[in-house]
C-alpha cells in the first residue's frame, strides 16, 4: 500500500507541474515539433497511469478518462479507480481541482475496498489517505508531502454545498436545502467536489448534496471514480455518505461508468436528508 500511496504522491507533483504550465486546458494547438498538446485531465491520466504501472500489485486501474479498465499486471492484487483531474474545467478560471483514488482488492466493488484517497490543486497541494485505522491529512512541502494530522467530523456542521441544477430539484429536497439556510448554513460551493468536500472535512462537518434531479434522475457524479472513494473517507472520519435512502457504499454499479444521487456530510445533516427522503417514498 505504501508504493501505491508514493505513487500518488509523484503523480501529484508532476499534475500540479502540468496545472502550472501557461497553456493549459482545452489547446488544441500544435507544439514547436508538431504535436498535438494534450487536454490537461488527459495529460493528468497518462500520468497516473504511468505511476501506477509502475507497481506489481497493481492488477487493473481504471480510469474516469477511459471507457474500460485496463489490466496492468495478472499477478498483482489491487484494483484501482481514478478521476485523474476532477473539476478540469476550473482551472481555466483559477479555481482548486482534484485528483481522487479508489483503493480495492481483487474487484472494483464497495465491499472489497481497502483505502482511498484525494488531492487538492489549491493555493496549496495537500493530500487526504484513508485507510481502515485513519483519515490522513499531508501537506505538500519542497517536494514532500509531511504529514499534518487526522481528520475527524464533529456530530454537526455549519456549511452547505448544494449541488445540481436548482430549477430540476424536487420540491422536498428544495425545501430542505432551504430550510438549512434559513437555520444559518452558509453557502461554500465552487464546482469542484475535491476542494468543496475537502472544505467540509477540515471544517468538521455539513452537507454536501448532488441528488437525483429531473434532468438526471440518477445524478451526475460517478460511484466508482468519485462517490465511493469520498463514501469511504467520510465514514471513517465519523460522517455519513447515502444516495438519500441508503449507504452509497452498499450499492453495485453495473458498468464502471455508473452515477448515483449522493449526500456526504456529519451524522447530523446526513440523517436529516434520510428522514426528509424517506419521507418520499
Ligand atoms: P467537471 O469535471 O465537468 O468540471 O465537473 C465537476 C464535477 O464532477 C464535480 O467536481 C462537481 O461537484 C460537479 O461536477 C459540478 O456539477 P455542476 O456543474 O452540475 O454543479
Amino acid at each position: 500500500m505504501n508504493m501505491i500511496l508514493q505513487a500518488i504522491q509523484k503523480s501529484a507533483i508532476r499534475i500540479k507541474e502540468a496545472i502550472d504550465v501557461k497553456d493549459i486546458g482545452y489547446s488544441q494547438e500544435q507544439n514547436s515539433s508538431g504535436e498535438t498538446q494534450l487536454q490537461l485531465d488527459i495529460q493528468s491520466d497518462l500520468i497516473i497511469e504511468e505511476e501506477l504501472s509502475r507497481i506489481e500489485g497493481v492488477h487493473t486501474i481504471a480510469s474516469e478518462e477511459k471507457e474500460e479498465p485496463m489490466v496492468l499486471n495478472e499477478n498483482g492484487h489491487y484494483f484501482i479507480a481514478f478521476d485523474p483531474l476532477d473539476g478540469s474545467s476550473l482551472v481555466d478560471v483559477n479555481l482548486s481541482v482534484g485528483s481522487i483514488f479508489g483503493i480495492y482488492e481483487g474487484a472494483f466493488t464497495p465491499s472489497k475496498m481497502v483505502a482511498s484517497c484525494y488531492v487538492v490543486y489549491g493555493p496549496r497541494v495537500e493530500l487526504v489517505f484513508a485507510d481502515e485505522h485513519h483519515v490522513s491529512l499531508y501537506l505538500l512541502q519542497n517536494g514532500e508531502f509531511e504529514f499534518v494530522k487526522h481528520l475527524h467530523l464533529n456530530e454537526k456542521g455549519k456549511i452547505m454545498a448544494p449541488g445540481g441544477t436548482q430549477q430540476y430539484w424536487a420540491p422536498y429536497h428544495k425545501a430542505m436545502i432551504d430550510g438549512f439556510f434559513t437555520r444559518g448554513y452558509r453557502l461554500r460551493y465552487s464546482g469542484g467536489m475535491v476542494p468543496d468536500l475537502h472544505q467540509i472535512l477540515l471544517k468538521g462537518g455539513g452537507l454536501f448534496s448532488y441528488p437525483g434531479a429531473a434532468d438526471k434522475p440518477e445524478g451526475k457524479l460517478r460511484m466508482l471514480f468519485e462517490v465511493f472513494p469520498f463514501a469511504f473517507i467520510f465514514e471513517r472520519a465519523g460522517g455519513k455518505a447515502v444516495d438519500g435512502s441508503a449507504r452509497v457504499l452498499e450499492k453495485e454499479p453495473r458498468h464502471v461508468h455508473d452515477t448515483s444521487p449522493c449526500f456526504f456530510g456529519s451524522c447530523d445533516e446526513v440523517n436529516e436528508v434520510l428522514s426528509v427522503y424517506a419521507g418520499q417514498q
